[in-house]
C-alpha cells in the first residue's frame, strides 16, 4: 500500500501498488466474475477491474458519510433530471489517483488499459450541457470536500444512440446497464413511496380547523440506486442518488388479492414506466404527462430523502431545516419540488403557512440554462389537477399571496403586470409557469454567464428584479479539468506536469504560467507535436466508425452539440459548400486542407434538425468522394456523438465551433472544454464565447458576427433574410445548389428543407446575417493556420488562458452567492 497524498485527511486511505491490484483484480475474476485468466473475456476483465476499485471507493464513500453524519454537515441536494456521467473506469481510476498503477497491473496481466476503457457503455442520463454541467459539479463538489448530494432519475434508457442510414438518423434505445452496471448499489433499505393522482378532501378537525386531505390515486415505489462521486486525490467520496420507479407492494397486493393478477401487472408496467427513458430533448419542452409524474417522482422522492436524514439529526423539530439543507433546482424541471416541500409542511407537519413559506424560500435556488421561449416550462393547470391535485391548489395559494402581498404592493392595481407576473398564465389552457414559481419560491437565482444572467434580468423577468433585486446572481459554467484535461489528453497532462508543476488539476488558473512558454519554439514544438498525435489517434477512430481516411496532417475543425436551429451547424455547413464552390469553380483554389467534423444528434421529433444532419451526410458523401476537391475538404459526421466520443475529439481539435445565434446559447461548456486543450474558437458573442475571448484576449479568438444588441436592433427593425439572398451571389448559388439534385442525385428538392427555412421561414436565427461574417472569420483562420509558429502561440494561450472556466471556481462561486457551505475535510478510520 501506499498512502495516496501526504494530506492525512483524505476519505480514501491509501492506494494499491500494481502487485496489490493485479492480486485483487485475479481475485475477482475467481470470485466476483467465476472465470479464470485463460478464458475471461475483456467484460469480465473490465468488472474485475471494476470491482477491484470500488474497494477503495466504498472505503471513501463509508468514511466520508460517517465524517458527514457525525459533523451533521449543512450540504446542499442538487436536483437534476439529468446527469450526463459518460464513463467512470478511467475517471475514478485518475481521481483515486492510480491509474497508472492499474494500467501496469493489466499489463502485467496481458491486458491493455485502454481497451477495456472501450468495454464501458456511456452513462447517458441527460441530454446535452445541462446535464454533463451536473455531472461536472458534482466531481468538483467532491473534489472541493463540500458535503453534496446530487438527486435525480435512474433511467433504465438513457438518450437514445444514434445510427445513420443512407445519411438519416436512426434512434436505437440505449441499454447501459443491461447487465448491470458494477458503479451503482441499490438501496432498497431506503425506499420511499409516492403519490400520484387522486382528489383532495376538505375535512375539519375538533377545533373547527379546515385540513386538506390528499387521497392519492396511485402509490409508487421509489427505489434508489447510488452512484460514488469520488473527489480528485482520495478527498471526499460524495453519492449520486438516482430513484427508479417499482410498483409497490402495498397497492399490488390489493389488486392481487382480488384476483387481478393480470391488473396487477399492468400497474406493475406503468408505475416501472416512470423511470423507464429520458425525455430526448434538450432546450425544449416535452409537455407530456408522463414527465411531470417523472419529476414529481424524483422530487418527492429525494425531499423525502432529505427529511428522513434531516429528523434522525432534529426529530420534528424543523427549526434547523433550512440551516442544514440548501436546494439547488437544475432549470425549472424540479421546480415542483416547492409546493411539495409546501405540502409537507403544512398538510404533514401542520405547519402555518406563513412559517412554511419561510422555509421553503430559505431552502430553494434556482439556475436557469435558457431564455428560449420554447424550453420555459409551462404545464396545463388541468394537467396538474389531474397528477397533482393537491400542487396545484398550494400553487394558486402562493400565487395569490404573491399577487396581493408583492406585485399590488408594488404596482397597486396594475392589472397588466399582475397578468403578466402571475404563476398562472390566463387563456384558453390556463397554464402554470414553472419559471415564475421557481423564482418566487427561491431565494436566489442565477444564470450560467455574464450575458445571460444579464439578459435573465433585463428580457425574461425584469419585474421580478425590481421586486427583489438581490435574488439575482450570475454564476458561469465550468468544466472539470480532471476529466477534461488530466484524463481524456494524457500527453498534454504530462506536459504541463513537466513544465508549471502537478497542482493545475485543483487550482486551473496555475495554467497561467503557461503563458511565459508560448513564444518559446521547443514549447510550440512539443504543444503541436501532442496536437498531431492526438490528430493521430482520431484519425484512427474515424477510420474505424466511418471508413472515412483523413489526413492528420489538415486542420482539424470541430461542431460538437446537440444540433439545433440556434446552434447554427447550417451555417458551418453554408460555409463548407462556399468552399466546395469555389474549388469547383478554381481547381487551384488556395486553402488549408481540413476536416470538417461534426458530432451532433436531433431530438427524434425535430424534423429540421434531423434534416440538416441529412444534409450534412449526403455533402458530406460528395465532397468527400469528389476527387476535384483533392482532400482539400472532407467531412465527417461523427455517429452518436457522446462524452466517451468528445473525450477522444476534444484533444484533436484545432478550431472549435461556436456559432449560434448571439443571445440564444446561454452559456456552452463544450467551448470551454476546447478551448482548454488548445483550440482556437471561432465563435459569436454569445454565452461563455464573450468570458473566453476576455479571458484568451481578441489575438487568439475569431469572434464574427451580430452582438445581442445588433440582433436585437435587427429584429426591431425588421428583418428580411432576402437582403442577404439576394446581395450575396455566393450565399444565393448556395441555397440554388440545395434545390438540385446534386448531393442526392434523381432526387432534387431533398436538401431544400434548409433553404425553405432560411428565405420563406424567416430565417429566425440570423443564418443569412452572419454568413459574410462568418466565411470572413473563416478566412482569418486559414491565415492564422499558415502561421505554423503564430498558430502554436495562439493554441499554447488558449490553454494557458481558460483557468477561469473550472467547474471548481463555478463551485465556489456558488458556495459563496448561494449555498453558504463549510468544506469537511473526510478523515479516515
Ligand atoms: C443549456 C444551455 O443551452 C447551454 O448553453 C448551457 O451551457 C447549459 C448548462 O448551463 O444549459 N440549457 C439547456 O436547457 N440545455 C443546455 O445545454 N439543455
Amino acid at each position: 500500500m501506499k498512502p495516496i497524498s501526504s494530506n492525512a485527511t483524505v476519505a480514501v486511505a491509501a492506494l494499491p501498488t500494481a502487485a496489490e491490484l493485479k492480486d485483487r483484480i485475479i481475485r475477482h475474476l475467481h470470485g466476483t466474475l467465476g472465470t479464470d485468466v485463460n478464458k475471461a473475456s475483456p467484460q469480465a476483465w473490465w468488472r474485475a477491474t471494476c470491482a477491484s476499485i470500488n474497494e477503495y471507493v466504498f472505503d471513501g464513500l463509508r468514511n466520508t458519510q460517517r465524517t458527514h453524519y457525525q459533523q451533521n454537515t449543512r450540504a446542499v441536494h442538487y436536483f437534476s433530471l439529468e446527469y450526463l456521467m459518460g464513463r467512470l473506469f478511467s475517471n475514478n481510476l485518475h481521481n483515486l489517483g492510480c491509474y497508472d498503477a492499474a494500467k501496469q497491473a493489466l499489463a502485467e496481466l496481458g491486458m491493455d488499459i485502454a481497451d477495456l476503457e472501450e468495454q464501458e457503455e456511456d452513462m447517458a442520463l441527460g441530454n446535452g450541457g445541462l446535464g454533463r454541467l451536473a455531472a461536472c459539479f458534482i466531481d468538483s463538489l467532491a473534489t472541493l470536500n463540500y458535503p453534496a448530494i446530487g438527486y435525480g432519475i435512474h433511467y433504465e434508457h438513457g438518450l437514445f444512440k444514434q445510427e445513420f442510414q443512407h445519411g438519416f438518423q436512426i434512434e436505437r434505445p440505449d441499454s447501459w446497464r443491461e447487465y448491470g452496471n458494477p458503479w451503482e448499489i441499490c438501496r432498497p433499505e431506503s425506499a420511499q413511496e409516492i403519490s400520484v393522482y387522486g382528489y383532495v378532501e376538505t375535512v375539519y378537525d375538533l377545533q373547527g380547523k379546515m385540513k386538506k386531505v390528499w387521497h392519492p390515486g396511485r402509490i409508487i415505489k421509489a427505489v434508489p440506486w447510488d452512484i460514488p462521486v469520488v473527489g480528485y486525490n482520495g478527498s471526499s467520496v460524495n453519492v449520486l442518488r438516482l430513484w427508479e420507479s417499482r410498483a409497490s407492494d402495498f397497492f399490488n397486493w390489493d389488486v392481487f388479492n382480488s384476483g387481478g393478477y393480470v391488473d396487477a401487472a399492468r400497474e406493475n408496467i406503468e408505475a416501472e414506466t416512470i423511470s423507464k427513458v429520458l425525455y430526448p430533448n434538450d432546450d425544449t419542452d416535452a409537455g407530456k404527462e408522463l414527465r411531470l409524474i417523472q419529476q414529481y417522482f424524483f422530487c418527492s422522492s429525494s425531499l423525502k430523502d432529505i427529511i428522513r436524514r434531516y429528523k434522525r439529526a432534529h426529530g420534528d423539530d424543523w427549526s434547523y431545516f433550512a440551516k442544514q439543507v440548501v436546494i439547488q433546482l437544475n432549470d425549472t424541471h424540479p421546480a415542483v419540488a416547492i409546493p411539495e416541500l409546501m405540502r409537507v409542511l403544512v398538510d404533514r407537519a401542520e405547519m402555518n403557512w406563513e412559517d412554511a413559506w419561510n422555509i421553503c424560500q430559505h431552502v430553494f435556488a434556482y439556475t436557469n440554462h435558457t431564455l428560449l421561449p420554447e424550453a420555459l416550462e409551462r404545464w396545463p393547470v388541468r394537467l396538474f389537477e389531474k397528477v397533482l391535485p393537491r400542487h396545484i391548489e398550494i400553487i394558486y395559494e402562493i400565487n395569490r399571496r404573491f399577487l396581493v402581498e408583492q406585485v399590488d404592493v408594488r404596482w397597486p392595481g396594475d392589472v397588466e403586470k399582475k397578468r403578466k407576473l402571475s404563476i398562472i398564465e390566463e387563456g384558453h389552457e390556463p397554464m402554470v409557469r414553472m419559471g415564475h414559481l421557481s423564482v418566487v419560491g427561491s431565494f436566489r437565482v442565477n444564470g450560467v454567464a455574464e450575458v445571460h444572467s444579464a439578459l435573465v434580468k433585463s428580457d425574461l423577468f425584469p419585474e421580478m428584479v425590481a421586486l427583489w433585486p438581490d435574488k439575482f446572481t450570475n454564476i458561469t459554467n465550468g468544466v472539470t479539468p480532471r476529466r477534461w484535461l488530466k484524463a481524456c489528453n494524457k500527453r498534454l497532462s504530462k506536459l504541463l506536469d513537466n513544465t508549471i508543476g502537478t497542482d493545475w488539476p485543483t487550482d486551473l488558473t496555475k495554467l497561467s504560467a503557461l503563458q511565459a512558454h508560448a513564444d518559446d519554439p521547443a514549447m510550440q514544438d512539443a504543444f503541436m507535436a501532442i496536437k498531431q498525435q492526438n490528430k493521430a489517434d482520431l484519425a484512427e477512430v474515424v477510420k474505424n466508425l466511418t471508413g472515412i481516411a483523413i489526413d492528420p496532417h489538415a486542420l482539424f475543425d470541430v461542431q460538437i452539440k446537440r444540433l439545433h436551429e440556434y446552434k447554427r451547424q447550417h451555417l458551418n455547413l453554408l460555409h463548407i459548400l462556399a468552399l466546395y464552390r469555389r474549388i469547383l469553380q478554381d481547381p487551384d483554389y488556395d486553402m488549408v486542407p481540413r476536416v470538417f467534423f461534426f458530432g451532433a444528434k436531433a431530438a427524434p421529433g425535430y424534423k429540421l434538425a434531423k434534416d440538416i444532419i441529412y444534409a450534412i451526410n449526403k455533402i458530406a458523401d460528395k465532397i468527400n468522394h469528389d476527387k476535384r476537391v483533392k482532400n482539400r475538404i472532407k467531412v465527417v459526421f461523427m455517429p452518436n456523438y457522446r462524452v466517451s466520443l468528445a473525450e477522444k475529439m476534444i484533444p484533436a481539435a484545432d478550431v472549435s465551433e461556436q456559432i449560434s445565434t448571439a443571445g440564444k446559447e446561454a452559456s456552452g461548456t463544450g467551448n470551454m472544454k476546447l478551448a482548454l486543450n488548445g483550440a482556437i474558437t471561432v465563435g459569436t458573442m454569445d454565452g461563455a464565447n464573450i468570458e473566453i475571448a476576455e479571458e484568451v484576449g481578441s489575438d487568439n479568438i475569431a469572434i464574427f458576427g451580430l452582438s445581442v444588441d445588433e440582433v436585437k436592433a435587427l429584429y426591431a427593425k425588421g428583418y428580411d433574410s432576402r437582403d442577404y439572398y439576394y446581395n450575396n451571389p455566393e450565399l444565393k448559388a448556395i441555397l440554388d445548389w440545395l434545390e438540385t439534385d446534386y448531393f442526392t442525385p434523381g432526387k432534387p428538392g431533398e436538401l431544400a428543407a434548409i433553404k425553405r427555412s432560411l428565405i420563406e421561414g424567416g430565417d429566425h436565427y440570423l443564418v443569412m446575417a452572419d454568413f459574410a461574417s462568418y466565411v470572413k472569420a473563416q478566412e482569418t483562420i486559414d491565415g492564422w493556420y499558415r502561421d505554423k509558429a503564430g498558430w502554436a502561440k495562439k493554441a499554447i494561450l488558449n490553454t494557458a488562458s481558460v483557468g477561469k472556466f473550472t467547474s471548481d471556481r463555478s463551485i465556489e462561486d456558488y458556495v459563496a452567492r448561494v449555498w453558504q457551505l463549510t468544506k469537511c475535510e473526510v478523515g479516515n478510520v
